[in-house]
């Protein structure tokens, strides 16, 4: 297990009390989880905002019956094969599906995938979630390195 380190911080009583607030609602144990993934959830941020090596997913709905779309959204994953990792297609009734495509690479990349997919006919939605390759992550309790 790494190293723990205590720290003491200051916070005015307000503030103070929204964090008990948060750390309840979002039903950690205690405030020092809570702190540790709003650490790692800027570490995140601060990887796609330096240009590092990402992994982030978009979701998307669309309808099928629009002329052409099914090959455009294929061409586009062919066209950035060596960012896809996997995707997943769910029928959501007869018109929508919806697919979920895992991606890993620069964020610029990631985007402009997203934004290509976006802005075709039929495309309802096309949201890109932030994650990470984790490197850059501390590992939580006991970890194997
Ligand atoms: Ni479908």
């Amino acid at each position: 297990m790494s190293d723990l380190v205590r720290l003491s911080i200051s916070l005015e009583g307000e503030l103070a009390a929204e964090l008990d607030r948060l750390v309840e609602h979002s039903r950690y144990e205690n405030r020092s989880e809570f702190i540790r993934d709003l650490i790692r959830g800027q570490l995140v941020e601060e990887e796609w905002q330096q240009g590092r090596e990402v992994l982030g997913t978009i979701t998307l709905i669309y309808d099928h019956h629009t002329g052409g779309l099914s090959d455009k959204l294929n061409s586009l994953q062919h066209e950035h094969h060596a960012s896809v990792l996997a995707s997943t297609h769910v029928h959501l009734d007869h018109h929508l599906c919806a697919e979920m495509i895992m991606l890993r690479g620069k964020p610029a990349i990631l985007r402009e995938l997203t934004d290509g997919m976006r802005k075709l006919k039929g495309v309802l939605h096309a949201a890109l979630a932030f994650s990470s390759t984790g490197k850059s992550l501390v590992r939580k309790g006991h970890g194997h390195v």
